[in-house]
Protein backbone atom coordinates (compact mmCIF):
# COMPACT_ATOMS: atom_id res chain seq x y z
CA UNK A 1 0.00 0.00 0.00
CA UNK A 2 2.47 2.25 1.01
CA UNK A 3 4.87 1.81 -2.00
CA UNK A 4 1.88 2.10 -3.95
CA UNK A 5 1.22 5.93 -2.60
CA UNK A 6 4.95 6.04 -2.39
CA UNK A 7 4.81 5.98 -6.47
CA UNK A 8 2.24 7.89 -7.07
CA UNK A 9 3.94 11.02 -5.41
CA UNK A 10 7.43 9.98 -7.12
CA UNK A 11 8.84 9.45 -3.91
CA UNK A 12 11.47 6.74 -3.20
CA UNK A 13 12.86 6.16 0.21
CA UNK A 14 15.37 8.49 0.54
CA UNK A 15 18.83 8.11 2.91
CA UNK A 16 17.38 10.66 5.69
CA UNK A 17 14.21 9.79 5.57
CA UNK A 18 11.87 9.17 8.93
CA UNK A 19 10.18 5.74 8.47
CA UNK A 20 8.16 3.79 10.22
CA UNK A 21 9.44 0.35 10.22
CA UNK A 22 6.90 -2.95 11.36
CA UNK A 23 7.10 -6.65 11.09
CA UNK A 24 10.40 -6.78 12.17
CA UNK A 25 13.12 -9.40 12.40
CA UNK A 26 15.53 -8.97 14.79
CA UNK A 27 17.76 -11.75 14.06
CA UNK A 28 17.45 -11.30 10.04
CA UNK A 29 17.72 -7.35 10.53
CA UNK A 30 15.13 -6.73 8.40
CA UNK A 31 11.64 -5.16 8.45
CA UNK A 32 9.20 -3.59 6.24
CA UNK A 33 8.66 0.02 5.52
CA UNK A 34 4.99 1.21 7.05
CA UNK A 35 4.95 4.75 6.17
CA UNK A 36 7.54 7.77 5.64
CA UNK A 37 6.74 10.50 6.98
CA UNK A 38 7.08 14.17 5.49
CA UNK A 39 10.04 14.83 4.25
CA UNK A 40 11.20 18.28 5.11
CA UNK A 41 13.77 18.66 2.22
CA UNK A 42 15.03 16.98 -0.44
CA UNK A 43 16.68 19.53 -2.71
CA UNK A 44 20.29 17.72 -3.55
CA UNK A 45 21.74 14.75 -5.62
CA UNK A 46 22.60 12.03 -4.81
CA UNK A 47 19.08 12.52 -2.88
CA UNK A 48 19.13 12.89 0.75
CA UNK A 49 16.04 14.15 2.37
CA UNK A 50 15.68 16.05 5.59
CA UNK A 51 18.84 17.99 5.60
CA UNK A 52 19.31 20.46 8.35
CA UNK A 53 22.82 22.04 7.52
CA UNK A 54 25.36 21.74 4.84
CA UNK A 55 29.09 22.21 4.90
CA UNK A 56 31.03 23.41 2.13
CA UNK A 57 34.78 22.34 2.10
CA UNK A 58 37.44 23.23 0.03
CA UNK A 59 41.06 23.28 0.58
CA UNK A 60 43.50 26.40 0.23
CA UNK A 61 45.79 24.25 -1.40
CA UNK A 62 46.11 20.99 -3.22
CA UNK A 63 44.09 21.84 -4.82
CA UNK A 64 44.29 25.37 -4.92
CA UNK A 65 41.07 27.69 -3.70
CA UNK A 66 39.34 28.61 -6.62
CA UNK A 67 36.75 31.90 -6.79
CA UNK A 68 35.23 30.85 -9.55
CA UNK A 69 34.59 27.00 -8.22
CA UNK A 70 33.63 27.75 -4.79
CA UNK A 71 31.14 30.83 -6.13
CA UNK A 72 29.42 28.00 -7.71
CA UNK A 73 29.72 25.34 -4.94
CA UNK A 74 28.35 27.82 -3.03
CA UNK A 75 25.26 29.07 -5.02
CA UNK A 76 24.24 26.31 -4.91
CA UNK A 77 24.49 25.59 -2.10
CA UNK A 78 22.49 28.94 -1.03
CA UNK A 79 19.67 27.88 -3.66
CA UNK A 80 18.31 25.06 -1.38
CA UNK A 81 17.66 28.04 1.33
CA UNK A 82 19.65 25.37 3.75
CA UNK A 83 22.08 26.69 6.41
CA UNK A 84 25.69 26.16 5.27
CA UNK A 85 29.01 26.74 7.01
CA UNK A 86 32.32 27.50 4.94
CA UNK A 87 35.23 25.07 5.81
CA UNK A 88 38.72 25.94 4.30
CA UNK A 89 40.56 23.06 4.55
CA UNK A 90 44.63 22.38 4.89
CA UNK A 91 45.97 25.60 6.12
CA UNK A 92 49.03 24.53 7.26
CA UNK A 93 49.77 24.27 3.28
CA UNK A 94 49.86 28.19 2.92
CA UNK A 95 51.64 31.04 4.46
CA UNK A 96 49.86 33.12 7.64
CA UNK A 97 49.70 36.32 4.97
CA UNK A 98 47.93 34.23 2.35
CA UNK A 99 45.38 33.29 4.79
CA UNK A 100 45.07 37.06 5.68
CA UNK A 101 44.27 38.20 2.06
CA UNK A 102 42.14 34.76 2.34
CA UNK A 103 39.93 36.12 5.63
CA UNK A 104 39.85 39.75 4.07
CA UNK A 105 38.19 38.41 0.59
CA UNK A 106 35.79 36.52 1.39
CA UNK A 107 34.67 38.78 3.94
CA UNK A 108 33.68 40.84 1.29
CA UNK A 109 31.64 38.23 0.29
CA UNK A 110 30.11 38.22 3.50
CA UNK A 111 31.59 34.70 4.82
CA UNK A 112 33.43 33.60 7.84
CA UNK A 113 35.25 30.95 6.86
CA UNK A 114 36.32 28.21 9.58
CA UNK A 115 40.25 27.52 8.50
CA UNK A 116 40.68 23.79 9.46
CA UNK A 117 43.15 21.34 8.98
CA UNK A 118 42.28 17.51 8.73
CA UNK A 119 45.99 16.42 8.70
CA UNK A 120 46.98 17.98 11.68
CA UNK A 121 43.76 18.03 13.46
CA UNK A 122 43.33 22.18 14.08
CA UNK A 123 40.17 23.32 14.30
CA UNK A 124 38.50 19.94 14.13
CA UNK A 125 36.64 20.41 17.20
CA UNK A 126 34.69 22.90 15.95
CA UNK A 127 33.54 21.47 12.86
CA UNK A 128 32.26 18.27 14.77
CA UNK A 129 30.36 21.12 17.16
CA UNK A 130 28.72 22.33 14.37
CA UNK A 131 27.44 19.24 12.90
CA UNK A 132 26.20 17.66 16.55
CA UNK A 133 22.67 16.76 16.84
CA UNK A 134 21.60 17.77 12.83
CA UNK A 135 21.64 15.84 9.68
CA UNK A 136 24.75 17.57 7.32
CA UNK A 137 25.85 17.52 4.03
CA UNK A 138 29.39 17.54 3.19
CA UNK A 139 29.94 18.97 0.14
CA UNK A 140 33.04 20.47 -2.39
CA UNK A 141 35.29 19.34 -4.86
CA UNK A 142 37.61 16.42 -5.31
CA UNK A 143 40.83 15.99 -3.25
CA UNK A 144 40.01 18.67 -0.61
CA UNK A 145 39.50 16.59 2.06
CA UNK A 146 35.99 15.55 2.46
CA UNK A 147 36.86 11.88 3.51
CA UNK A 148 39.88 12.44 5.80
CA UNK A 149 37.10 14.92 7.80
CA UNK A 150 34.73 12.24 7.43
CA UNK A 151 37.14 9.53 8.96
CA UNK A 152 38.33 11.33 11.37
CA UNK A 153 34.65 12.52 12.99
CA UNK A 154 33.77 8.98 12.74
CA UNK A 155 36.88 7.03 14.68
CA UNK A 156 35.88 10.18 17.07
CA UNK A 157 32.33 8.22 17.79
CA UNK A 158 33.67 5.01 17.47
CA UNK A 159 35.93 3.20 19.35
CA UNK A 160 33.89 0.92 21.31
CA UNK A 161 32.65 -2.19 19.85
CA UNK A 162 29.04 -1.44 20.35
CA UNK A 163 26.06 -2.84 17.89
CA UNK A 164 26.94 -0.86 15.01
CA UNK A 165 27.09 -2.81 12.51
CA UNK A 166 24.35 -0.92 10.28
CA UNK A 167 27.03 1.29 10.06
CA UNK A 168 29.92 -0.19 10.20
CA UNK A 169 28.98 -2.15 6.79
CA UNK A 170 29.83 1.21 4.87
CA UNK A 171 33.15 2.46 4.59
CA UNK A 172 33.79 5.75 4.97
CA UNK A 173 36.34 4.79 1.84
CA UNK A 174 33.47 3.11 -0.35
CA UNK A 175 31.23 5.88 -0.72
CA UNK A 176 34.17 8.19 -1.79
CA UNK A 177 35.44 5.70 -4.70
CA UNK A 178 32.05 5.07 -5.67
CA UNK A 179 31.21 9.06 -5.83
CA UNK A 180 33.76 9.30 -8.88
CA UNK A 181 33.15 6.72 -10.42
CA UNK A 182 29.48 7.39 -12.55
CA UNK A 183 26.14 9.00 -12.03
CA UNK A 184 24.34 5.85 -11.30
CA UNK A 185 26.78 5.53 -8.37
CA UNK A 186 26.72 8.09 -6.87
CA UNK A 187 23.37 7.23 -5.90
CA UNK A 188 25.21 5.42 -3.02
CA UNK A 189 24.84 8.14 0.07
CA UNK A 190 25.37 6.78 3.55
CA UNK A 191 24.44 8.93 6.88
CA UNK A 192 27.18 8.37 9.14
CA UNK A 193 26.44 9.28 13.17
CA UNK A 194 28.99 11.59 14.39
CA UNK A 195 29.57 12.54 17.65
CA UNK A 196 26.82 14.56 19.74
CA UNK A 197 24.00 12.92 17.64
CA UNK A 198 24.35 14.15 14.21
CA UNK A 199 25.02 12.65 11.24
CA UNK A 200 27.13 12.95 7.73
CA UNK A 201 26.56 12.55 4.26
CA UNK A 202 29.32 12.64 1.83
CA UNK A 203 28.11 13.48 -1.42
CA UNK A 204 30.40 14.72 -4.56
CA UNK A 205 28.41 17.42 -5.26
CA UNK A 206 25.01 18.90 -6.91
CA UNK A 207 23.30 18.02 -9.47
CA UNK A 208 24.50 20.66 -11.84
CA UNK A 209 20.48 21.50 -13.11
CA UNK A 210 19.78 22.55 -9.97
CA UNK A 211 21.08 25.76 -9.96
CA UNK A 212 20.10 26.61 -13.32
CA UNK A 213 16.50 26.22 -12.25
CA UNK A 214 17.12 29.29 -9.97
CA UNK A 215 14.91 32.43 -11.43
CA UNK A 216 16.94 35.72 -12.80
CA UNK A 217 14.97 37.08 -9.95
CA UNK A 218 15.96 34.54 -7.32
CA UNK A 219 19.95 34.39 -8.12
CA UNK A 220 20.47 37.72 -5.73
CA UNK A 221 19.43 35.95 -2.44
CA UNK A 222 22.71 33.40 -3.17
CA UNK A 223 24.63 36.27 -2.92
CA UNK A 224 25.58 37.03 0.65
CA UNK A 225 26.97 40.65 -0.33
CA UNK A 226 23.88 41.05 -2.57
CA UNK A 227 21.97 40.39 0.68
CA UNK A 228 23.31 42.51 2.75
CA UNK A 229 23.87 45.40 0.21
CA UNK A 230 20.06 45.46 0.59
CA UNK A 231 19.05 44.59 3.47
CA UNK A 232 16.71 47.75 4.74
CA UNK A 233 16.76 49.09 1.50
CA UNK A 234 14.21 48.76 -1.54
CA UNK A 235 15.17 48.96 -5.05
CA UNK A 236 13.20 51.00 -7.38
CA UNK A 237 12.01 48.29 -9.06
CA UNK A 238 10.32 44.86 -7.57
CA UNK A 239 11.59 42.72 -9.93
CA UNK A 240 15.05 44.44 -10.26
CA UNK A 241 17.81 42.03 -10.88
CA UNK A 242 20.74 44.89 -9.90
CA UNK A 243 22.62 45.26 -13.06
CA UNK A 244 22.60 48.86 -13.05
CA UNK A 245 18.67 49.38 -13.15
CA UNK A 246 18.03 53.02 -11.81
CA UNK A 247 17.03 52.97 -8.30
CA UNK A 248 19.02 49.61 -7.92
CA UNK A 249 20.78 49.59 -4.38
CA UNK A 250 22.96 47.38 -5.10
CA UNK A 251 26.52 48.99 -6.22
CA UNK A 252 27.52 48.15 -9.89
CA UNK A 253 31.23 47.90 -8.77
CA UNK A 254 33.15 47.55 -5.82
CA UNK A 255 32.44 44.22 -5.26
CA UNK A 256 34.41 41.81 -6.49
CA UNK A 257 31.81 38.97 -7.52
CA UNK A 258 29.75 40.74 -10.12
CA UNK A 259 30.59 39.05 -12.62
CA UNK A 260 30.27 36.13 -11.11
CA UNK A 261 26.78 37.29 -10.75
CA UNK A 262 26.48 38.45 -13.88
CA UNK A 263 28.11 35.44 -16.03
CA UNK A 264 25.27 32.90 -14.04
CA UNK A 265 22.34 35.29 -15.03
CA UNK A 266 23.21 34.88 -18.19
CA UNK A 267 23.77 31.25 -17.59
CA UNK A 268 19.97 31.03 -16.06
CA UNK A 269 18.65 33.32 -18.81
CA UNK A 270 19.85 30.98 -21.89
CA UNK A 271 18.75 27.75 -19.50
CA UNK A 272 15.45 29.59 -19.31
CA UNK A 273 15.19 29.85 -22.89
CA UNK A 274 16.00 26.36 -23.96
CA UNK A 275 13.49 24.98 -20.74
CA UNK A 276 10.74 27.25 -22.66
CA UNK A 277 11.42 25.65 -25.86
CA UNK A 278 11.27 22.56 -25.01
CA UNK A 279 8.51 22.25 -22.40
CA UNK A 280 6.65 25.82 -23.87
CA UNK A 281 3.17 25.37 -25.48
CA UNK A 282 2.94 21.94 -27.04
CA UNK A 283 4.07 19.48 -24.60
CA UNK A 284 2.36 21.82 -21.77
CA UNK A 285 0.18 18.31 -21.27
CA UNK A 286 3.21 16.51 -20.39
CA UNK A 287 4.49 18.51 -17.63
CA UNK A 288 3.44 20.88 -14.67
CA UNK A 289 5.54 23.32 -12.83
CA UNK A 290 6.20 23.25 -9.02
CA UNK A 291 7.42 26.53 -7.75
CA UNK A 292 9.52 25.73 -4.49
CA UNK A 293 11.33 27.55 -1.96
CA UNK A 294 13.63 30.76 -3.43
CA UNK A 295 11.76 30.50 -6.87
CA UNK A 296 13.26 27.83 -7.80
CA UNK A 297 10.89 26.06 -10.79
CA UNK A 298 10.71 22.49 -10.94
CA UNK A 299 9.40 20.26 -14.12
CA UNK A 300 7.19 17.86 -12.44
CA UNK A 301 6.11 15.38 -15.58
CA UNK A 302 2.97 14.56 -15.29
CA UNK A 303 2.00 10.40 -14.18
CA UNK A 304 1.28 8.06 -16.74
CA UNK A 305 -1.55 6.46 -15.06
CA UNK A 306 -0.92 2.88 -16.47
CA UNK A 307 2.67 3.10 -15.02
CA UNK A 308 1.13 3.75 -11.66
CA UNK A 309 -1.29 0.70 -11.56
CA UNK A 310 -1.39 -1.61 -8.12
CA UNK A 311 0.82 -3.94 -8.03
CA UNK A 312 0.01 -7.34 -5.93
CA UNK A 313 0.57 -7.42 -2.17
CA UNK A 314 3.01 -10.41 -2.36
CA UNK A 315 4.90 -8.66 -5.46
CA UNK A 316 5.22 -5.59 -3.32
CA UNK A 317 6.13 -7.01 -0.27
CA UNK A 318 9.49 -8.72 -1.78
CA UNK A 319 10.05 -5.24 -3.20
CA UNK A 320 10.13 -3.68 0.29
CA UNK A 321 12.73 -6.79 1.59
CA UNK A 322 14.51 -6.65 -1.43
CA UNK A 323 15.07 -2.55 -0.89
CA UNK A 324 15.58 -2.94 2.76
CA UNK A 325 18.39 -5.52 1.97
CA UNK A 326 20.07 -2.83 -0.07
N1 LIG B 1 48.19 18.70 3.46
C1 LIG B 1 46.99 18.26 3.79
N2 LIG B 1 46.46 17.22 3.11
C2 LIG B 1 45.24 16.80 3.46
C3 LIG B 1 44.50 17.40 4.50
N3 LIG B 1 43.29 16.78 4.58
C4 LIG B 1 43.30 15.81 3.63
N4 LIG B 1 44.47 15.82 2.95
C5 LIG B 1 44.88 14.94 1.85
O1 LIG B 1 44.17 15.32 0.68
C6 LIG B 1 43.97 14.19 -0.17
C7 LIG B 1 42.51 14.07 -0.56
O2 LIG B 1 41.74 13.77 0.59
P1 LIG B 1 40.30 13.08 0.53
O3 LIG B 1 39.82 12.99 1.93
O4 LIG B 1 40.33 11.82 -0.26
O5 LIG B 1 39.48 14.19 -0.29
P2 LIG B 1 38.01 14.09 -0.92
O6 LIG B 1 38.19 13.79 -2.36
O7 LIG B 1 37.43 15.44 -0.72
O8 LIG B 1 37.27 13.04 -0.18
C8 LIG B 1 44.47 12.98 0.62
O9 LIG B 1 45.75 12.67 0.17
C9 LIG B 1 44.54 13.49 2.06
O10 LIG B 1 45.51 12.83 2.82
C10 LIG B 1 45.09 18.50 5.23
O11 LIG B 1 44.52 19.10 6.13
N5 LIG B 1 46.33 18.87 4.80
MG1 LIG C 1 36.19 11.45 -0.92
ZN1 LIG D 1 18.44 46.39 -7.54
Amino acid sequence: MVRAMLKKVQRRVLVGDKVLVGSIDWIDRRGMLMNVFHRRTENLDPPVANVDHLLVLFSLDLPKLEPNTLTRFLVEAESTGISLTLALNKFELITQEELESWKIRLRGWNYEPLFCSVKNKLRLDEIAFMLRNQTSVIVGPSGVGKSSLINYLRSRFGGKKKKKRWFEDQSVGEISKKGRRGKHETRNVSLLPVSGGGYLADTPGFNKHKLLKLKEQSLHFCFPEIRKMIEGKKCEFKDCLHIGEPGCAVKECGWERYPYYLQLLEEIRIEEKSRLKKYGTKTEGDVRYKVGEMGVKQVVPRLDPKKYKRESQKKMKQKWISELED
